[in-house]
This record gives C-alpha cells, sequence and structure tokens, in this order.
C-alpha cells in the first residue's frame, strides 16, 4: 500500500480557537483580483488575502501577484503551532474566502516558482464545510479523494504532493454559508527557520 502525500485533522483547532480565527480573519484585507483565463482578465470567483515575511510576494497563473502585508498576531501563532507540529517551515498564509456556493478554486497543483521544490503546504479551513478534492495526475499512483473540510482542520500536503496531485474546490449549487481558507507556503526568499 502507497502512503497518501497528504493528510487530514478534522480537529486541529479547538472549536473556541477557529471561531475566533475565523472572526478575526473577516476584519482583514480582502481583495478581488483578476486572473487571466484564455487571452482575457476575468474576476477570481473568491476574495484574496496575504499575510506574511518582508519580501515573499506570490506570484501565481502568471497573472496575479498578491504582495503580503505583516503577519498578524493570531496568524503568525497559528503559523507557529503548524510549524511545531508539522516540522515545516511558511514565511507567508495565503487567505480564500468562498462566500457563497459559485465561489471556488480550479483543478490545480501549488507550483509557483517562489514555493521551491518541493514544498509542503497547510491548509486550515474555518466557517462552512465545502468540498475539496485531491486527485492524482496522470501516471500516479492512488485514488480521487474528496475532503469536507472542517472548521478549524487542517489538511497537510506533504513535499512531493504538488508534483504528483492536483486539488480543487468546486462550486456548488447548494445555499452554503462562507467559508474562509488560510493556506501557509514556504518561499525561497524566506530567512526565518523553524530553530530561529
Ligand atoms: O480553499 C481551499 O481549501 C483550497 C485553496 C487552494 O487550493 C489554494 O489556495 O491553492
Amino acid at each position: 500500500m502507497t502512503q497518501e502525500p497528504y493528510y487530514y485533522l478534522p480537529q486541529f483547532l479547538s472549536q473556541a480557537e477557529a471561531d475566533a480565527l475565523y472572526e478575526h480573519s473577516q476584519a482583514l484585507s480582502w481583495q478581488q483580483n483578476d486572473i487571466r483565463m484564455f487571452g482575457k482578465f476575468i474576476p477570481v470567483p473568491r476574495l484574496e488575502a496575504i499575510y506574511g515575511d518582508e519580501g515573499c510576494s506570490y506570484f501565481y497563473s502568471s497573472s496575479v501577484l498578491l504582495e503580503p502585508l505583516p503577519w498578524t498576531d493570531p496568524l503568525a501563532k497559528l503559523r507557529d503551532r503548524i510549524e511545531t507540529e508539522s516540522g515545516f517551515n511558511f514565511a507567508i498564509t495565503t487567505g480564500n474566502r468562498y462566500r457563497v456556493g459559485e465561489h471556488s478554486i480550479g483543478w490545480h497543483s501549488d507550483n509557483e516558482k517562489s514555493l521551491g521544490t518541493s514544498p509542503a503546504i497547510a491548509s486550515i479551513s474555518l466557517g462552512a464545510i465545502r468540498k475539496f478534492s485531491l486527485k492524482p495526475r496522470k501516471g500516479h499512483e492512488g485514488e480521487l479523494q474528496h475532503f469536507f473540510l472542517e472548521h478549524g482542520s487542517l489538511l497537510l500536503m506533504l513535499p512531493g504532493c504538488q508534483s504528483t496531485h492536483i486539488h480543487q474546490l468546486p462550486k456548488t449549487k447548494q445555499s452554503v454559508a462562507e467559508r474562509i481558507n488560510w493556506t501557509f507556503r514556504p518561499h525561497l526568499n524566506q530567512t526565518r527557520r523553524l530553530d530561529d
């Protein structure tokens, strides 16, 4: 049996911790960005935010540039906790705010140059439960998996996962409340290390 390159901890945060982080997240700086698709700029189907170390900007899909604001205390504490428990370092967290069922992210892997060659990526979910799917790329082992990401859960995509798998958070026609996701990522420019 092969070991999957990710794992899911449904109750990483307690209910009270997840509630407090959700409330904190609502007051942060959310942007409606545009992304280039088939030669045209269209609105990204969700709101985005980014917090992190200075000099660690995030550029994705050859069109969206996110420049980090300084860590807030709650996000920095959460980063420290994920680093301690996972053993991986993170330089930025990118936020996704899905306000309605139409808000989504299509199949992709996180393979931007700034992440380095084999990043670990840690994803915290807050608010409404949404379906998140992961599947192996052609030629790689494994099955399509669906996770119903709970309030306060952690999904850790281990080094290698971005080369072998792709993931998405699909649209839903069901009426859903808002969900916020914080994805902690490393960065080639990062200088802070776990044991600093
Ligand atoms: O919202 C999620 O759980 C997925 C976010 C994601 O795939 C990304 O930011 O690259």
